[in-house]
């Protein structure tokens, strides 16, 4: 396994999805659970502490409320820590992206984009990381983001047509 992907809920899954579906597109090999830093930290924490041994490489903690599970992860293991803010009520997520962004001194966890493109992110983030050491995932990298950009440029081009058509004014 090289990429743990622990959601704080269940109902956390959705937000997960884009990571889940990200690193099946690279070829990633995942593990994901459903881990809370709250009810269960006991288990939480030995998920953790064993990480490394398991050959996960790098761990992603999707959590909203008070979302303390990308730092108590990161507590017990030295592996790199990406944390996505999850919305939900009444903060609309501002709890969650203001648990991660300060964690203290000596014990970093990375947040991304919060919400659903955060899923996506924090699996394009951790394919960076694996990517330092492997040239073929390095490759796919590279390859994505000239996709990507030749997708922007195909919709510039066709919104130019568009405009001259006069269907977009
Ligand atoms: C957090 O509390 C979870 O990560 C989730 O985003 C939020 C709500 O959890 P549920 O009440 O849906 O289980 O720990």
């Amino acid at each position: 396994m090289s990429v743990a992907v622990v959601m704080g809920s269940k109902s956390d899954l959705e937000i997960v999805r884009g990571a889940l579906d990200t690193l099946t597109a690279f070829g990633v090999e995942h593990v994901v659970r459903v881990l809370s830093a709250h009810r269960t930290p006991a288990e939480a924490a030995d998920f953790a502490v064993n990480a490394e041994a398991a050959g996960i490489r790098v761990i992603i903690c999707a959590a909203g409320m008070a979302a303390h599970l990308g730092g108590v992860i990161a507590a017990h293991t030295t592996l790199p820590v990406i944390g996505i803010p999850v919305a939900s009520a009444p903060f609309n997520g501002l709890d969650a992206l203001f648990s991660i962004v300060q964690m203290p001194p000596g014990i970093p966890v990375a947040a991304v984009t919060a919400g659903k493109a955060g899923g996506k992110n924090a699996a394009l983030y951790a394919i960076a990381i694996l990517a330092l050491s492997d040239p073929g995932l390095a490759a796919k990298l590279k390859a994505f983001r000239i996709k990507q950009r030749e997708q922007v440029l195909a919709a510039d081009a066709e919104l130019q047509q568009e405009v001259s058509s006069g269907q977009v004014k």
